[in-house]
């Protein structure tokens, strides 16, 4: 049966002991009358205080954990069922999981958001600054860690067995804060104040060995070799909420822990002080998220880290196994392991040595079940982000892997020769280790040869993994390389975060495209409605009064509804060319400056993200954004006209926010950069139009909308690595007066009076050092493309249409699909319901 049909004919198989798991688990539905005193019962008791005295933070606890006991029963009865099922599970290993807040989202998915505003108007609650008390849990830097959070909200609603295992970091990704206009980090202490989702499981611990020990220098943590110690995984429980409430999957994340009791010798021979600073030392190990950053490469511990996510995660998995199986030539059968990026390859290593050295299984079926078990996807190109570690380090802290690896290593390179005789540069290559002055453990090879699928994230992703960053091993394996375009879930993206245009799209096409996004096709019919055109200009401008009137409470900063609300939101980073953006602006600028009767719609360009904490040039890019934002605020000619806006501390919160009320949505890296992107597919979803370039999933979006519905400019991949030997950004200066202009203002400290010199790297990287990521060779398609965009924006109905279009081709993109096909094609794992009971 494939995968399909056993996912359909699951959902009508009756389950023999219903009826007992529903007695023993008290399964009536999911109730939540809000009348039932569970909310103010918490209130009291959690927090012993007159109601009077509590304030919006208790209020949030008591809500979250009323929602929490009201899941309970449900949570339990989905580990119940897939247990007594035995079904194959899909495990996603992952050093991040960017969730952002759970309460709205919970109750979203539990469907008790009428009740909720029911609750806000009897009881006079505002919701509001109850919800605002949730930190985000920022456990990611980006795309990947919001990637995996999209993934499991859609694995949980349909209805697949599936765990989320990462990290519990007590740290997430640093706070941006703007002081004269550069970015400063400072720490994100989430967990200061307790997390009312989180389930700690003491009981369910496991026991790691290191072969190092842990100290804390200076403040500094640091990996002692020789010394080899044990370490504890304790596991922090949290419900992922499927749409509809019937199935509550679990996100585990682990805590490093030692025992009270740790370095006992060193304790009962009087070092009572010295026993304790190494337990406080090796519970560091959790204690931070790594920025995703060039120096966090030469971090032991973020290996170390990247180790204990692994170990703790497959010893669960594996006693989990144990106690419904016995052969283990099953495993592949019963478990498929997902690898969120190379970051949790030691997988590969860690799986041998659990089958060689525990199970005593020989080689080859180790080697086999290995294999069969474990997927890998892929989420960049940038041969600079491919992880490798150096292999002394594997020697102090993992001698046994690092055997494993070598001989894993001799058994490939032996299959590659007989298969390509006398090459030994292919040989080179593809081997697991990179030869030279320092050998280091290549990660991506390790995963690749380790697992039965490697996937990219987008179509063009794919291809050019398969044809060029790694073609060696893509010809050794082609049946391995595949492609999944990624996907977002348009529960938290859409229903959730723009309760205006999803009112509007349920009142024209019904509600069954909040789990089958590809009903968003019946827009295309409207999209030559008039009343369907007011229905979503209605929409869009309700958001925008949402966003401003939010940013204005949160930030004090103001923006007009009235303007063209203009966004690149995303982390800082050459290739993703925020200061191609800028360059834009600056133009534009010197145009009114110019001509200040120019016609020109009035805008509101939004930057927001963080750059990487070592990352100079992403941080002067900040600096720049934020001079120009300055600049133009100061210039009475043009400030009414555009404004620009440097929103500190992006998160999902603010994204959120201020998605839905965006008009123009821009994803415009230097093609052949960009996996995919996700952003890029939340804009179209709710309504902006995409200036973009032919990049990542921005190309498959284009696709589905209709090219003449996208604004696509600059050069394709395939021209951007043909020109690479002969492109000189020095002709664009000399040949194109409104580059110049625009450079020559920057270098002239037009934006730096005060700071003279400051932008003088951005020369070096624009002119002098090549313009690797061809800004200038882009700038004046992107012009052109903007011009039509203005053009376009004074027609509403005109402008309607398209938007419409683009919303009723978003159908692909959302993450249902693209865990559908993980599902049948990579993990081969259908959906296991869980018994009904009454749940609507
Ligand atoms: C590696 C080693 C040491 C420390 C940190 C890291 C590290 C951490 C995070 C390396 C990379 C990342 C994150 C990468 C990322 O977010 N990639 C994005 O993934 C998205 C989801 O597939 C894509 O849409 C984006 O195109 C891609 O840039």
């Amino acid at each position: 049966m494939s995968a399909k049909a056993a996912m359909e004919s699951r959902a009508t198989t009756a389950h023999p002991d219903v009826a007992q798991l529903m007695r023993q688990y008290g399964c009536g539905p999911i109730q939540f009358t809000g009348n039932d005193g569970l909310y103010e019962r918490h209130l009291l008791f959690d927090n012993v205080q007159d109601e009077e005295r509590m304030g919006a933070r208790e209020r949030f606890e008591a809500a979250a954990r009323s929602i929490r006991d009201v899941l309970s029963q449900r949570w339990v009865l989905t580990e119940k069922t897939y247990e007594h099922e035995n079904a194959k599970r899909v495990y996603y290993l992952s050093m991040e999981f960017l969730l952002g807040r759970s309460l709205s989202n919970n109750i979203t998915n539990l469907l008790f958001s009428r009740i909720a505003e029911q609750i806000e108007k009897e009881k006079k609650i505002d919701f509001f600054p109850i919800q605002e008390e949730e930190p985000d849990a920022g456990l990611g830097n980006g795309g990947l860690g919001r990637l995996a959070a999209c993934f499991l909200d859609s694995m949980a609603t349909l209805q697949l067995p599936a765990t989320g295992y990462g990290l519990r970091y007590e740290y997430g990704i640093f706070r941006q804060v703007i002081e004269d206009g550069w970015q400063k980090e400072q720490p994100d202490n989430w967990l200061r104040i307790p997390d009312p989702w989180e389930v700690i499981r003491p009981h369910e611990r496991v026991e790691i060995k290191l072969n190092c020990s842990f100290e804390l220098h200076d403040g500094m943590l640091r990996a002692v070799t020789g010394r080899p110690s044990f370490l504890y995984g304790i596991p922090f429980d949290r419900p992922i909420v499927g749409y509809g409430g019937k199935t509550i999957n679990t996100l585990r994340l682990w805590a490093a822990a030692t025992a009270d009791y740790f370095d006992f010798q060193k304790f009962s021979s009087g070092d009572f002080v010295g026993a304790l600073t190494e337990t406080l030392a090796a519970e560091s190990l959790t204690r931070v998220l790594y920025p995703d950053d060039s120096t966090s490469m030469g971090k032991a511990l973020r290996l170390v880290q990247e180790y204990f996510l692994v170990a703790c995660s497959l010893a669960d998995l594996v006693r989990r196994f144990r106690r419904n199986n016995s052969d283990w030539s099953t495993l592949p059968d019963k478990a498929a392991i997902q690898l969120n990026d190379t970051h949790p390859t030691l997988a590969v290593p860690e799986l041998m040595r659990i089958l060689l050295d525990d199970e005593h299984l020989e080689w080859e079926q180790a080697w086999d079940i290995t294999q069969r078990t474990l997927a890998y996807t892929n989420h960049t190109l940038l041969p600079e982000a491919l992880e490798k570690w150096p292999v002394e380090w594997f020697e102090a802290i993992m001698p046994r892997h690092l055997e494993i690896i070598y001989e894993i290593n001799r058994r490939f390179l032996g299959s590659v020769r007989e298969r390509f005789p006398g090459d030994e540069g292919r040989v080179g290559r593809v081997s697991l280790i990179e030869e030279g002055l320092k050998r280091n453990v290549r990660m991506a090879n390790l995963a690749i040869v380790g697992s039965h699928s490697t996937n990219g994230v987008a179509a063009i992703h794919s291809e050019l993994l398969r044809t060029v960053t790694v073609k060696d091993l893509a010809e050794m394996y082609p049946d391995r390389f595949n492609n999944k375009t990624n996907g977002v879930t348009p529960r938290r993206w859409l229903l959730l975060a723009n309760p205006a245009l999803s009112g509007a799209i349920t009142e024209a096409i019904g509600d069954a495209w909040i789990t089958d996004l590809s009903q968003l096709k019946k827009l295309s019919s409207l999209a030559d409605d008039k009343g369907f055109h007011k229905a979503f200009l209605k929409a869009k401008r309700d958001a925008k009064v949402q966003f401003a009137t939010w940013l204005k409470t949160t930030t004090g900063q103001i923006v007009d509804c009235d303007t063209i609300i203009d966004c690149q939101v995303k982390r800082i980073h050459e290739y993703k060319r925020q200061l191609l953006n800028a360059l834009r602006i600056v133009v534009l600028y010197n145009r009114l400056r110019e001509n200040p009767n120019l016609e020109m719609a009035h805008r509101t360009f939004i930057f927001a993200g963080k750059a990487a904490p070592a990352y100079r040039l992403a941080k002067l890019i900040i600096k720049f954004i934020n001079n120009l934002a300055g600049t133009i605020d100061g210039d009475p000619t043009v400030r009414e006209r555009i404004k620009v806006l440097f929103l500190p501390e992006y998160c999902v919160s603010m994204a959120e926010h201020l998605i839905p009320a965006t008009d123009i949505s821009n994803q415009i890296s230097t093609a052949g950069y960009e996996a995919s992107g996700t952003s890029n597919m939340k804009f179209m979803m709710n309504g902006a139009l995409t200036i973009g370039t032919r990049d990542g999933a921005t190309i498959e979006m284009a696709e589905e909308a209709g090219e003449e519905n996208f604004f696509l400019f600059g050069l394709t991949a395939e021209q951007v690595a043909d020109s690479r030997g002969w492109y000189n950004p020095w002709w664009h200066y000399q040949n194109d007066p409104e580059t110049r202009a625009a450079l020559n203002m920057i270098f002239s400290d037009y934006f730096s009076r005060n700071e003279p010199g400051v932008f003088e790297p951005l020369r070096e990287t624009l002119l002098t050092g090549g313009d690797h990521y061809m800004h200038l060779a882009d700038l004046n398609s992107y012009l052109d493309a903007d011009q039509q965009l203005c053009t376009l924006y004074s027609n509403p109905d005109a402008w309607a249409r398209k938007a419409i279009l683009n919303i009723a081709g978003s159908g692909k993109f959302s993450s249902d699909r693209t865990i559908t096909d993980y599902a049948t094609e990579i993990w081969k794992v259908g959906s296991c319901p869980i018994p009904e009971c009454g749940v609507k």
